[in-house]
């Protein structure tokens, strides 16, 4: 095992992959306003590179914050002195990136069939890619695969179809992937096309779901992201777009849709993470779902997958006002976390975006709720931050597992409130 790290740590250097040695990541517990104010001046320095994995949002929720090595003492020094609480939560990100690669490296091989496809390790894009493939050639009269386009750097992008016939039947919308360093939501997607094929026809409730609607299922919706977290950053989060006029690259593609476009929660900074693109649909990654989308005209759910943080959330992230359909939203979402947590007891807490995280504008789901698609809901999967977006492979199955009943929940709420 000892050889293996040492090979996966050499390997990696080998590549000219970033590096994240005695990078910490930070909790901090901010106790009023004022607090978060200061961790924000924190978050305008730029020469600190410090990434945010969670929050800043309002007093009482915790911040995560990665930290790079030279920047450590400085941060420390800054939030002892305001007299603000922070535990480490990751003492060396490197080191749970050399597991992670460790862990795949031991678990690689070459399935023929989905079957004998190895979904408790992570995949790369190309392994994802030939998994889809193999299950449309097992299933052909279940699924098929569409390309709805191709990202910045000119890979496909591809949505799976579940469909038993009819003709543009009701059809539910998942994706997952589209900030590609949140990786359980890719590995989720595949479990979840598997578990498609396996349930219909000897699940009931199942069955009912899909003899009625169709299921679209984008498991990578950010390819070339997906593609740069396995080659050079295993952190990066946006898409891969040139910006002229800057050096950074990427557009954060959960700030580029058409609702809010702009407002606040995004930044108008290409070297921001959450920079919002030059204009909404600018990044193609989120154009080709928008028009997919329009084009089809029938989907009465679209469901967002991301990690992390344990939430499942409605409508808006873009301003205060409620939805119209908050009540009905709000007992959906109820329902589909009890089911979840019926399962290993995962706890996820609901509401709508801005009032359960923060203002977050440009976002998919209030773009689709806007569309008038009713039950539109984000993910944010496991876990509450002991491993953030590096959550261990083991998770995959069970986290998989537990989202599918909340899934499941809404499908059959959505089949059962035809509109
Ligand atoms: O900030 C985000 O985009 C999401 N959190 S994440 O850590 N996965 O980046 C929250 C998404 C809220 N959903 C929408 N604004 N649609
Ligand atoms: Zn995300």
């Amino acid at each position: 095992m000892q050889g293996l790290l040492i090979l996966s740590v050499l390997l990696g250097a080998a590549l000219g992959k970033e590096d994240f040695v005695g990078h910490q990541v930070l909790r901090i517990s901010v106790a009023d306003e004022a607090q978060v104010q200061t961790v924000k001046e924190l978050e305008d320095l730029e020469h600190l590179q410090l990434d945010f994995w969670r929050g800043p949002a309002g007093p009482g929720s915790p911040i995560d914050v990665r930290v790079p090595f030279p920047s450590i003492q400085a941060v420390k020094a800054f939030l002892e002195a305001h007299g603000i609480r922070y535990t480490i939560m990751i003492e060396d990100v490197q080191s749970l990136l050399d597991e992670e690669q460790e862990q795949m490296f031991a678990s690689q091989s070459r399935a023929r069939s989905t079957n004998t496809f190895n979904y408790a390790t992570y995949h790369t894009l190309e392994e994802i890619y030939d998994f889809i493939d193999t299950l449309v050639a097992e299933y052909p009269q279940l699924v098929s695969k569409l390309q709805i386009g191709s990202s910045y750097e000119g890979r496909p992008i591809y949505v799976l179809k579940f469909s038993t016939g009819g003709n543009n039947r009701p059809a539910i919308w998942i994706d997952s992937g589209i900030h590609s360093r949140e990786w359980i939501t890719q590995a989720s997607g595949v479990w979840f096309a598997k578990k498609i094929t396996q349930d219909y026809g000897r699940d009931r409730a199942f069955t009912a779901v899909l003899d009625n609607m169709d299921i679209f299922l984008e498991i990578v919706t950010n390819p070339d992201g997906f593609a740069f977290t396995h080659s050079k950053n295993r952190l990066w989060r946006k898409t891969r777009s040139l910006t002229s006029g800057s050096t950074c690259v990427g557009a954060d593609a959960n700030r580029n849709w058409d609702a809010g476009f702009g407002k606040a929660g995004a930044s108008s900074s290409p070297c921001s993470e959450t920079y919002h693109g030059k204009y909404a649909n600018s990044e193609v990654e989120v154009k080709s779902v928008v028009n997919f989308v329009k084009d089809h005209g029938n989907f009465k759910a679209f469901i967002s997958i991301h990690s992390y943080s344990q939430l499942l959330l409605y409508p808006y992230g873009y301003k205060t006002e409620a939805p119209a359909d908050k009540a009905e939203l709000d007992q959906v979402a109820k329902s589909a976390v009890e089911a979840l947590a019926s399962l290993y007891g995962t706890k996820f807490k609901y509401g709508s975006i801005i009032t359960t995280i923060y203002q977050a504008s440009g976002g998919s789901i209030d773009w689709s709720y806007n569309q008038g698609i009713k039950y539109s809901f984000t993910f944010e999967l496991r876990d509450t931050g002991s491993y953030g977006f590096l959550l261990p492979a083991s998770q995959i199955i069970p986290t998989a597992q537990e989202t599918w009943l909340a899934l499941l929940t809404i499908m059959e709420h959505v089949l059962n409130h035809p509109y």
